[in-house]
Protein backbone atom coordinates (compact mmCIF):
# COMPACT_ATOMS: atom_id res chain seq x y z
CA UNK A 1 0.00 0.00 0.00
CA UNK A 2 2.79 2.37 1.20
CA UNK A 3 4.77 1.50 -2.30
CA UNK A 4 1.11 1.96 -4.11
CA UNK A 5 0.96 5.36 -2.66
CA UNK A 6 4.89 6.47 -3.36
CA UNK A 7 4.43 5.32 -7.10
CA UNK A 8 1.62 7.20 -7.14
CA UNK A 9 2.86 10.29 -5.81
CA UNK A 10 5.77 10.08 -8.18
CA UNK A 11 4.04 10.03 -11.35
CA UNK A 12 1.52 12.97 -10.15
CA UNK A 13 4.75 14.95 -9.59
CA UNK A 14 5.82 13.72 -13.41
CA UNK A 15 2.75 15.30 -14.64
CA UNK A 16 2.99 18.49 -12.87
CA UNK A 17 6.72 18.60 -14.15
CA UNK A 18 5.74 17.90 -17.75
CA UNK A 19 2.33 20.21 -17.77
CA UNK A 20 4.73 23.02 -16.41
CA UNK A 21 8.04 22.42 -18.98
CA UNK A 22 4.60 22.64 -21.89
CA UNK A 23 3.24 25.63 -20.42
CA UNK A 24 7.01 27.42 -20.56
CA UNK A 25 7.09 26.81 -23.83
CA UNK A 26 3.84 27.72 -25.45
CA UNK A 27 1.89 31.16 -25.26
CA UNK A 28 -0.97 29.43 -23.54
CA UNK A 29 -2.28 30.73 -20.62
CA UNK A 30 -1.27 29.83 -17.48
CA UNK A 31 -2.71 27.34 -15.63
CA UNK A 32 -2.64 27.06 -11.78
CA UNK A 33 -2.93 23.24 -10.56
CA UNK A 34 -4.43 22.23 -7.63
CA UNK A 35 -2.39 22.12 -4.91
CA UNK A 36 -0.09 19.10 -3.63
CA UNK A 37 -0.62 16.96 -0.73
CA UNK A 38 2.66 17.75 1.80
CA UNK A 39 5.18 15.56 1.62
CA UNK A 40 6.10 12.89 4.52
CA UNK A 41 8.64 13.89 7.33
CA UNK A 42 12.46 12.91 5.78
CA UNK A 43 14.46 10.45 7.74
CA UNK A 44 16.60 11.85 10.79
CA UNK A 45 19.84 13.02 9.97
CA UNK A 46 23.06 12.44 10.85
CA UNK A 47 24.44 13.14 14.54
CA UNK A 48 25.96 16.05 14.99
CA UNK A 49 29.55 16.85 16.16
CA UNK A 50 31.63 16.39 19.84
CA UNK A 51 30.67 19.92 21.94
CA UNK A 52 33.07 22.81 22.79
CA UNK A 53 35.74 21.19 26.05
CA UNK A 54 33.95 22.08 29.42
CA UNK A 55 35.27 24.62 31.71
CA UNK A 56 38.68 23.88 33.49
CA UNK A 57 37.54 21.47 37.14
CA UNK A 58 38.58 23.36 40.73
CA UNK A 59 42.11 22.68 42.08
CA UNK A 60 42.07 19.15 44.27
CA UNK A 61 42.99 19.52 48.26
CA UNK A 62 46.55 18.92 48.90
CA UNK A 63 47.69 15.58 49.54
CA UNK A 64 48.52 14.05 53.07
CA UNK A 65 52.00 12.28 53.25
CA UNK A 66 53.19 10.35 56.43
CA UNK A 67 56.17 12.06 58.61
CA UNK A 68 59.42 11.19 58.49
CA UNK A 69 61.71 10.91 61.23
CA UNK A 70 63.27 13.76 63.11
CA UNK A 71 66.90 14.45 61.79
CA UNK A 72 70.00 14.35 64.03
CA UNK A 73 70.74 16.71 66.89
CA UNK A 74 72.26 19.48 65.21
CA UNK A 75 76.51 20.18 66.66
CA UNK A 76 77.52 22.10 69.71
CA UNK A 77 77.79 25.72 69.64
CA UNK A 78 81.00 27.76 70.69
CA UNK A 79 82.23 28.42 74.00
CA UNK A 80 80.15 31.62 75.43
CA UNK A 81 82.67 34.66 76.65
CA UNK A 82 84.20 34.64 79.85
CA UNK A 83 82.01 35.82 82.61
CA UNK A 84 82.67 39.14 85.07
CA UNK A 85 84.88 38.93 87.69
CA UNK A 86 83.79 38.14 90.90
CA UNK A 87 83.38 41.06 93.72
CA UNK A 88 85.78 41.53 95.83
CA UNK A 89 85.50 39.35 99.85
CA UNK A 90 84.82 40.74 102.54
CA UNK A 91 87.75 42.27 105.23
CA UNK A 92 88.35 39.04 107.72
CA UNK A 93 87.75 39.83 111.22
CA UNK A 94 89.79 39.04 113.59
CA UNK A 95 89.26 35.43 114.89
CA UNK A 96 89.32 34.46 111.25
CA UNK A 97 92.67 36.19 110.33
CA UNK A 98 94.04 34.29 113.37
CA UNK A 99 92.04 30.93 112.83
CA UNK A 100 93.48 30.72 109.03
CA UNK A 101 96.81 31.67 110.44
CA UNK A 102 96.45 28.62 113.07
CA UNK A 103 95.49 26.92 110.08
CA UNK A 104 98.53 27.71 107.93
CA UNK A 105 100.62 26.81 110.60
CA UNK A 106 99.20 23.51 111.13
CA UNK A 107 99.48 22.82 107.71
CA UNK A 108 103.18 23.04 107.38
CA UNK A 109 103.26 20.97 110.86
CA UNK A 110 101.65 18.52 109.08
CA UNK A 111 103.36 18.51 105.67
CA UNK A 112 106.98 18.54 107.43
CA UNK A 113 105.81 15.31 109.52
CA UNK A 114 104.56 13.60 106.59
CA UNK A 115 107.80 14.15 104.69
CA UNK A 116 109.83 13.00 107.43
CA UNK A 117 107.46 9.96 107.59
CA UNK A 118 107.92 8.85 104.14
CA UNK A 119 111.49 9.09 104.08
CA UNK A 120 111.74 6.84 107.20
CA UNK A 121 109.49 4.17 105.06
CA UNK A 122 111.99 4.42 102.77
CA UNK A 123 114.49 2.37 105.42
CA UNK A 124 114.40 -1.28 105.74
CA UNK A 125 114.25 -1.08 109.60
CA UNK A 126 113.54 1.80 112.25
CA UNK A 127 112.97 2.95 115.77
CA UNK A 128 110.44 5.44 116.75
CA UNK A 129 111.18 7.91 120.39
CA UNK A 130 109.21 11.22 120.71
CA UNK A 131 109.61 12.98 117.32
CA UNK A 132 112.92 11.29 116.29
CA UNK A 133 113.15 8.24 114.10
CA UNK A 134 116.23 6.58 113.93
CA UNK A 135 116.28 4.12 110.60
CA UNK A 136 119.13 1.82 108.74
CA UNK A 137 119.05 -0.07 105.31
CA UNK A 138 121.63 -2.42 107.26
CA UNK A 139 124.37 -0.81 105.48
CA UNK A 140 127.79 -0.73 106.42
CA UNK A 141 130.87 1.55 105.05
CA UNK A 142 133.69 4.37 106.51
CA UNK A 143 132.65 7.45 108.22
CA UNK A 144 132.43 9.26 105.02
CA UNK A 145 130.38 6.69 103.42
CA UNK A 146 128.05 7.06 106.42
CA UNK A 147 127.58 10.75 106.38
CA UNK A 148 126.89 10.83 102.17
CA UNK A 149 124.24 7.82 103.11
CA UNK A 150 122.20 9.95 105.07
CA UNK A 151 122.40 13.11 103.61
CA UNK A 152 121.66 11.43 99.89
CA UNK A 153 118.23 10.50 102.18
CA UNK A 154 117.55 12.93 103.66
CA UNK A 155 118.50 12.65 106.79
CA UNK A 156 121.51 13.09 109.23
CA UNK A 157 124.20 10.31 110.55
CA UNK A 158 122.45 9.58 114.41
CA UNK A 159 123.45 11.12 117.28
CA UNK A 160 122.30 10.06 120.53
CA UNK A 161 121.31 12.73 122.60
CA UNK A 162 119.74 11.77 126.02
CA UNK A 163 120.01 8.21 127.61
CA UNK A 164 116.65 6.95 126.04
CA UNK A 165 117.79 8.06 122.59
CA UNK A 166 121.06 5.73 123.18
CA UNK A 167 118.75 2.84 124.55
CA UNK A 168 116.92 3.12 121.30
CA UNK A 169 119.80 2.94 119.26
CA UNK A 170 121.09 0.17 120.66
CA UNK A 171 117.77 -1.47 120.46
CA UNK A 172 118.01 -1.11 116.66
CA UNK A 173 121.70 -1.66 117.03
CA UNK A 174 120.81 -5.25 118.32
CA UNK A 175 117.93 -6.10 115.33
CA UNK A 176 121.18 -5.37 112.95
CA UNK A 177 123.18 -7.68 114.72
CA UNK A 178 125.80 -5.11 114.70
CA UNK A 179 129.06 -4.95 116.99
CA UNK A 180 129.41 -1.37 116.15
CA UNK A 181 127.43 1.93 114.47
CA UNK A 182 128.86 5.28 113.66
CA UNK A 183 127.80 8.13 115.56
CA UNK A 184 127.69 11.70 114.62
CA UNK A 185 130.41 12.90 116.62
CA UNK A 186 134.80 14.04 115.83
CA UNK A 187 137.14 15.77 117.39
CA UNK A 188 138.99 16.18 113.93
CA UNK A 189 139.51 19.99 114.10
CA UNK A 190 140.78 19.67 118.15
CA UNK A 191 141.91 16.30 119.40
CA UNK A 192 140.16 15.54 122.50
CA UNK A 193 137.17 18.06 121.94
CA UNK A 194 134.24 15.89 120.00
CA UNK A 195 131.35 18.46 118.70
CA UNK A 196 128.66 17.29 116.51
CA UNK A 197 128.18 17.56 112.91
CA UNK A 198 127.67 21.05 113.13
CA UNK A 199 130.68 21.63 115.18
CA UNK A 200 128.64 22.32 118.27
CA UNK A 201 129.70 20.68 122.23
CA UNK A 202 127.65 17.18 122.85
CA UNK A 203 125.17 17.18 125.04
CA UNK A 204 124.86 13.90 125.99
CA UNK A 205 127.55 11.06 125.54
CA UNK A 206 128.45 8.12 127.05
CA UNK A 207 131.95 7.28 126.66
CA UNK A 208 133.31 3.50 127.86
CA UNK A 209 135.73 4.04 130.70
CA UNK A 210 139.00 5.10 129.53
CA UNK A 211 137.62 6.67 126.09
CA UNK A 212 138.08 8.76 124.51
CA UNK A 213 141.70 7.36 123.92
CA UNK A 214 142.68 8.39 120.91
CA UNK A 215 144.61 4.96 120.24
CA UNK A 216 147.42 5.54 118.01
CA UNK A 217 146.48 8.77 118.02
CA UNK A 218 144.49 8.16 114.80
CA UNK A 219 140.87 8.30 116.47
CA UNK A 220 138.65 11.31 115.12
CA UNK A 221 135.36 9.43 114.72
CA UNK A 222 133.05 8.00 116.84
CA UNK A 223 131.07 4.64 117.35
CA UNK A 224 128.26 2.94 119.78
CA UNK A 225 128.92 -0.37 121.19
CA UNK A 226 126.21 -2.88 121.22
CA UNK A 227 125.81 -2.54 125.14
CA UNK A 228 125.81 1.54 124.70
CA UNK A 229 128.89 2.43 125.25
CA UNK A 230 130.64 4.82 123.26
CA UNK A 231 134.37 4.71 121.76
CA UNK A 232 136.61 7.22 119.73
CA UNK A 233 137.88 5.08 116.40
CA UNK A 234 139.26 5.33 113.02
CA UNK A 235 137.04 7.09 110.54
CA UNK A 236 138.13 4.40 107.62
CA UNK A 237 136.74 0.94 109.39
CA UNK A 238 133.27 0.15 108.13
CA UNK A 239 130.49 -0.21 110.48
CA UNK A 240 127.10 0.29 110.37
CA UNK A 241 125.35 3.13 109.37
CA UNK A 242 121.89 4.21 111.22
CA UNK A 243 120.18 7.32 110.35
CA UNK A 244 118.05 10.00 112.20
CA UNK A 245 115.18 11.92 110.86
C1 LIG B 1 140.86 -0.98 120.29
C2 LIG B 1 140.04 0.14 119.62
C3 LIG B 1 140.25 1.42 120.37
C4 LIG B 1 139.90 1.24 121.78
C5 LIG B 1 140.69 0.10 122.41
C6 LIG B 1 140.28 -0.19 123.82
C7 LIG B 1 143.03 -1.73 120.47
O1 LIG B 1 142.18 -0.69 120.10
O2 LIG B 1 138.68 -0.19 119.67
O3 LIG B 1 139.44 2.46 119.83
O4 LIG B 1 140.11 2.42 122.50
O5 LIG B 1 140.48 -1.07 121.62
O6 LIG B 1 141.06 -1.21 124.38
CA1 LIG C 1 139.30 4.54 121.28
Amino acid sequence: MALLKHHLCAALLLMEFVLLLAASESSCPAYAGVPGIPGHNGSPGRDGRDGFPGPKGEKGDPGVGAHGPPGKIGPVGVVGPKGDKGNPGLPATGVQSALVQQLQSDVKYLTDRLTVVEKVLGFQMFRKLGQKYYASDGLQGTFEKAQKFCSDAGAKIVLPRSEDENKVLTSLQAALESTYVYVGATDRQKEGNFVDMNGQPLTFTNWKENEPNNHNGAEDCTVIYKNGVWNDINCSSEWHVVCEL
